[in-house]
Order: C-alpha cells, then sequence, then structure tokens
C-alpha cells in the first residue's frame, strides 16, 4: 500500500507522501481488518462510516478503499490528473467510498459526530471512524467536536490521531504545541488509547478496546513517524507536499519499501498509464479551446516572450522592504514559507520578534491579529485564500471590519491555477466574501511586481483592514516598477504593436490621466486575468484590427467608478474577466456602470470567469483551458459580442 501511494504521487508529480506513509498502517488495519464494508455497495446504510479528516493523506485514503476491494490497487496512478476520480483530495462525488470530500483541516470529528448520532437514530450498530492528523488538532473546531462526542456519549465513535509531530512549518511542538493530547481529550471526556502506530498487534488491540468501550468515545493516539518506511523521508519536513524526482529517486524509495508486485517492469506500465491518461486529456483540452493559428500563446514566439514570476513573490519583497516599520507583525497558520511571508524574517533575524506563529487555526490567527492592531501594530496574517478568507470570515466581519481594525490578509493561492491540490484548494470565491464587507479593502495584482506595490499600499497606506489576493503558479510580468501606480485607481493598458518583447508592446497610464482612443471593446480585469486580458488585446487587434481598452483594476475595492463609467459611456462593450467565480468580480463591475450617466451608447456586458462550478485537479494551464479563462476565450467572446 506504501509502494502504491508513492508511485502515485510520483505519477501525478505532486502529493502528499510524509503523512500518507505515517498513516499506512493505520489505513491498512482499518480497510483490511477493522472496518466492515460492502465494496460492491458503497451507500449500504450498516457500513462502518471512515473519513480522513486530513484530506492531503488522500492517497492513504485511495489504497485503502483499493484494498478493500472498490477498485484495482494500480488505478490510484491517475492520482491528481485532470478528469480523474482521484483528486487531489477526495471528492465524495467523484469517487465512490469516500464518505465525504475533505481538504480543509478539522472538520471530519465533527461530520462523524453527525454521522454516530444518526447511525444512533437508526439503530444500526455500525461504527464511524476519524482519522486526524496531529498538526489538525490545533484547528479549534476539533474540540467542538470532541466536546459534543463525549456529551452525547458516542462509544460507536472512534477517533484516531496520527501523531507524527510533524506539520508543514516544521516540528508540531514548534509551531503550536499540542501536548499533553491524551490528557486533553481525557478532559473532554474521552476513552484514550495510546499506541505505537506502525505496530499492528497494538493497532487490532486499540480498535477492539474502542470497540467494547460504552458510554464514551475512542480516540486512538498513534505514535508515528511522518515518511515511515523510506530512510530519506522520515521524520522530514520537507517530504510533506513533494513527490519524488526523478526515476532513481522512486525507485530507491519502492525498493526500500519492498513491494513484491511491482516490478521494475510494472512500475514502467504504471507510469506510462499515467502519462498517456494525462497526454490524452491534454489534446482533448487543446482541442477545444479556441487557438486564433496558435501563436499567441506565452513565449510561443519572440513577440510573446514574457517572463514569469509567481505573484507571491512579490509580496515576500515587499515585506522584506518595509520590514523595519516596528509596528508590522507576521501571524503564520503553517502556511508560511510558500506563500512567502517567511520573507519578512529570512534576511533579518532581528524580526524573529514579531512573527507569531498561531498553528492551523486561522480563525484564532484572526482574532489574535485583531488584539494586536487594536495595540497599533500592523499585523499581517497569511494562509491560501480558501482559508483566510472563508474559514475566519465571521472573525473578519464582525470583530475587523466592523471595528475597523488595521489587519491585513495575504490571500495566497487564489484561483483554480492552484493546480493538482485541486477544489478544495482553488479558491474561487474570496473577491464576493471579502468585497462585501464594510470597511475591507481589496487588492488583487496583476503580476509580481504589481503585488508588491499593492502589499506595500495595503501595509502603510491602508489605515483598516485589507486583503490581498494573489496566485500560487508563476504568471507572466507585464509591469515594472515604473509603471504607473495609485491604491485605488485603475490602469489602462493599450496594445501598440509588436515588440521584441511583450512587456514593450503595451502602454499603461492611470485611468485619471487617460481620455479615450475611441475603442471599440473594453475589458475589465483584475489579477492575472489581466495578462490574458492583454494577450486577448493584442490578438483581437492583429486578427480583425478591434482597438481594446485593457483595464487593470488592481484595486477591487474601493473600485475605479470613474474609470469603469468612462468605459462603459466611450465604449460601450465590456468584458470582465475574472480567475474567480464568475460574477464575484463581474457584477461589481457591472453594478457600477450600470449607474453611467451618459446612455447615447448601448451597454452591453459579458463576463469571463468560472462558470458556478468548483475546481478541479489538474495542470495550470491545462485548468484555465479547461475552464474557459484563456486571452482566447476573451477574443472568442469579443468576436460573438461585436458580431
Ligand atoms: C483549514 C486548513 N488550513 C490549512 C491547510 C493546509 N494544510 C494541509 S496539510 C497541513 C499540515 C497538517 O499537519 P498534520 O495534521 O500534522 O498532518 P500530517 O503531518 O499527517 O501531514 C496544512 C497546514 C488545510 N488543508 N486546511
Ligand atoms: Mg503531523
Amino acid at each position: 500500500m506504501r509502494a502504491y501511494a508513492l508511485l502515485a504521487i510520483h505519477a501525478g508529480g505532486s502529493g502528499h507522501p510524509g503523512g500518507s506513509l505515517s498513516v499506512m498502517d493505520l489505513t491498512a488495519a482499518l480497510f483490511t481488518n477493522e472496518l466492515n464494508l460492502d465494496s460492491s455497495d458503497s451507500k449500504w446504510a450498516c457500513r462502518d462510516r471512515v473519513i480522513y479528516s486530513g484530506g492531503h493523506k488522500a492517497p492513504a485514503l485511495y489504497v485503502g478503499l483499493a484494498a478493500a476491494g472498490f477498485y484495482l490497487m494500480e488505478d490510484v496512478v491517475m492520482l491528481r490528473q485532470c478528469g480523474s476520480e482521484f483528486q487531489g483530495h477526495p471528492h465524495c462525488l467523484k469517487l465512490e467510498g469516500v464518505e465525504v470530500s475533505t481538504g480543509s483541516l478539522g472538520q471530519g470529528l465533527g461530520i462523524g459526530v453527525g454521522q454516530a448520532l444518526a447511525l444512533r437514530l437508526d439503530k444500526c450498530d455500525a461504527r464511524v471512524y476519524v482519522v486526524m492528523g496531529d498538526g489538525e488538532q490545533q484547528e479549534g473546531s476539533v474540540w467542538e467536536a470532541a466536546m459534543s462526542a463525549s456529551n452525547f456519549k458516542l462509544d460507536n465513535l472512534c477517533a484516531m490521531v496520527d501523531k507524527n509531530r510533524l506539520q508543514i512549518d516544521g516540528w508540531v511542538e514548534d509551531v503550536m504545541n499540542i501536548d499533553p493530547l491524551a490528557e486533553k481529550y481525557r478532559a473532554f471526556g474521552w476513552h484514550t488509547i495510546e499506541i505505537d502506530g506502525h505496530d499492528m498487534r497494538q493497532i487490532v488491540d486499540a480498535f477492539d478496546r474502542a470497540r467494547n468501550t460504552r458510554g464514551k468515545p475512542t480516540v486512538i493516539i498513534a505514535n508515528t513517524v511522518k515518511g515511515k518506511g523510506v530512510s530519506f523521508m522520515e521524520d522530514q519536513v520537507g517530504w510533506h507536499g513533494v513527490a519524488t524526482k526523478g526515476r532513481e529517486q522512486l525507485d530507491q524509495a519502492l525498493a526500500e519499501i519492498g513491494c513484491p508486485t511491482l516490478t521494475s517492469e510494472k512500475v514502467d506500465e504504471l507510469l506510462t498509464k499515467a502519462a498517456k491518461h494525462g497526454k490524452r486529456i491534454a489534446a482533448e483540452i487543446d482541442a477545444k479551446h479556441p487557438s486564433f493559428g496558435g501563436g499567441y500563446w506565452w513565449n510561443a514566439s519572440d513577440a510573446m516572450k514574457v517572463e514569469m514570476d509567481p505573484t507571491r513573490m512579490g509580496f515576500g519583497r515587499a515585506l522584506k522592504r518595509i520590514g523595519d516599520d516596528e509596528r508590522i507583525v507576521t501571524l503564520h497558520a503553517d502556511i508560511s514559507k510558500s506563500i512567502c511571508i517567511t520573507e519578512f524574517e529570512s534576511d533579518n533575524p532581528e524580526r524573529l520578534n514579531r512573527v507569531f506563529s498561531t498553528g492551523i487555526a486561522e480563525q484564532n490567527m484572526m482574532q489574535v491579529a485583531a488584539g494586536l492592531a487594536m495595540a497599533g501594530k500592523i499585523p499581517i496574517t497569511g494562509t491560501y485564500g480558501v482559508f483566510a478568507s472563508g474559514r475566519p470570515w465571521d472573525q473578519l466581519r464582525t470583530t475587523i471590519c466592523y471595528s475597523n481594525l488595521n489587519v491585513k490578509i495575504a490571500g495566497a493561492h487564489g484561483g483554480i491555477s492552484v493546480g493538482p491540490d485541486g477544489a478544495t484548494h482553488q479558491s474561487l470565491e474570496e473577491i464576493s466574501l471579502m468585497a462585501i464587507l464594510p470597511n475591507m479593502r481589496l487588492v488583487v495584482p496583476c503580476d509580481s511586481v504589481e503585488t508588491d506595490k499593492c502589499t506595500e499600499a495595503a501595509v502603510l497606506q491602508v489605515q483598516g483592514p485589507a486583503y490581498i489576493r494573489y496566485a500560487r503558479e508563476a504568471t507572466p510580468v507585464v509591469t515594472t516598477v515604473m509603471t504607473p501606480y495609485r491604491f485605488g485607481v485603475a490602469n489602462v493598458i493599450r496594445f501598440r504593436g509588436e515588440k521584441p518583447n511583450f512587456i514593450d508592446a503595451f502602454d499603461h497610464a492611470l485611468s485619471t490621466d487617460y481620455t479615450g482612443e475611441g475603442e471599440t471593446l473594453a475589458i475589465i480585469a483584475c489579477g492575472p486575468m489581466v495578462t490574458e486580458a492583454m494577450r486577448a488585446a493584442w490578438i483581437l487587434k492583429n486578427e480583425n484590427g478591434i482597438e481594446t481598452r485593457v483595464l487593470n483594476v488592481h484595486t477591487v475595492k474601493p473600485i475605479d467608478k470613474s474609470a469603469i463609467i468612462a468605459a462603459a459611456e466611450q465604449v460601450g462593450t465590456i468584458i470582465t474577466a475574472e480567475e474567480h467565480q464568475v460574477g464575484g468580480f463581474g457584477n461589481i463591475v457591472a453594478g457600477v456602470a450600470a449607474a453611467r450617466t451618459r446612455t447615447d451608447r448601448p451597454l452591453r456586458i459579458a463576463q469571463i470567469g468560472v462558470q458556478d462550478t468548483f475546481g478541479e485537479s489538474g495542470q495550470s494551464w491545462e485548468l484555465m483551458k479547461l475552464f474557459q479563462l484563456t486571452a482566447e476565450d476573451i477574443a472568442k467572446k469579443a468576436l460573438e459580442m461585436l458580431g
């Protein structure tokens, strides 16, 4: 099972080996011995329920279900491929046997409480098993669930903690200590069992004892080793969320695990199968993608040459530069290095006393930030956009925005382009969630250079809450330090004709300095969709002679109403473009445009965005095409509108 999980992660090019390996002995005991399941009827009413609350351990769950006969072990090699039922995080609507979709930590135990209550109501003696991580114990919702489970005397509920002592940012003990864990559960009214999570006899025995316990839920605290079974992964923080690199490294790992059915030929065969699937899907997506001759794709020719840089780098650069301001403090929620918030202290160890880790506890992070802001500090919080916006939304609303506290929120990994992690990690709603909040300011910069400027403005210029939305993958750099920038004022971008580099083919002006050039189309965009809008302007001019005004709305709130009204009055035909659920940005723009006073020109608005659906695992650019978010999709829409 360890070998097949690792192979799948290798084939998918990403995933979480550390936790998948540490939890594998528990997984094997569950699926081959403990759980009462029927693989021919995944919804059988009397089945035992199992929830992998840490959805990142999907590879373990997937091989577990395979071991229980739901499908072939080798099918799991399709992990994280676009269109695959083996999504980066488990999706119950895609894969039989998955009880509930997970990926946002801290939610499984509460769901298990609900399932256990339902089984009791239905007089069914099936049991509920919830697998959690040790870092995950930092989420407050775990303890709300723990309290309710003992309150309801749920002896049909068995929780497990895969206590591998590591989380993303380091040792659990250092990030946010959870010990003494057994004592905590006991104080919450639980029966606790502590075992060696790699000793099969102890695991099986613990399940027996849990089953025979009456009147209270049981938690099995399994002491494990992250990356268990592969010497170079064991106890290594760096193996939390990366795949093996190269065949040699994979072979070494597989050799150490020792799996007789996975011969070298079999490994070849399965890797080829996965690669073929990937190629077929990519070809299918390409076939549907409007190409305009194909030469307009990024770096497809000399003229389309751009530098690529992740926007998060700009966030990091700004923090490094402005970090001497003693009012600035940063807060980590176990996602710090990858979002570049650690740039604040990386070359400046003297700033470490202004860095606080709150662990995997986004709601508490916002509360702590609020307290710091009340004392005149400028707290900068950050995590993936999904966990920075939705999870602590009430804290943002009622504590931070209502009191207009000077808290900054970095929402990283915004948009579909997050890629293989899949829907749970693709933040597509936060423009709506943030823009609706009174007092909140929202910046959505187009590239890494602009992210730097927006960060500085949001931190030092804005007095009050501000949210910075940025992406994960490298995106085209289309602005420079010289490009005009003013917080709250959109930029007009005009295509001026082919130049040796993409970036030089455009002029940028503050909307307040721009009077109009009789354009036929306006594309109003934010974030990396601005760069797609620029490419669309190029395509439309080259192919159809259409002049386009691109409006880069880096400040979504307060939005530049004059620039939008000018586009509505002077141009009339508008396409909005967002890497977000369609309308989040587009409807704000449409609302402003509709308030125009000069109505001699008809107003037509179309919107590009994700069409009211969750995302999907896949490669970034593959997904941009699949969800019709590229320049070519914008250009196609423009031609439809303009007849
Ligand atoms: C609410 C939420 N916050 C943050 C994350 C990102 N994340 C994924 S795994 C992980 C670390 C989990 O650590 P632990 O529970 O100890 O799991 P393990 O060590 O077994 O991988 C984090 C922070 C998430 N998925 N959900
Ligand atoms: Mg852990």
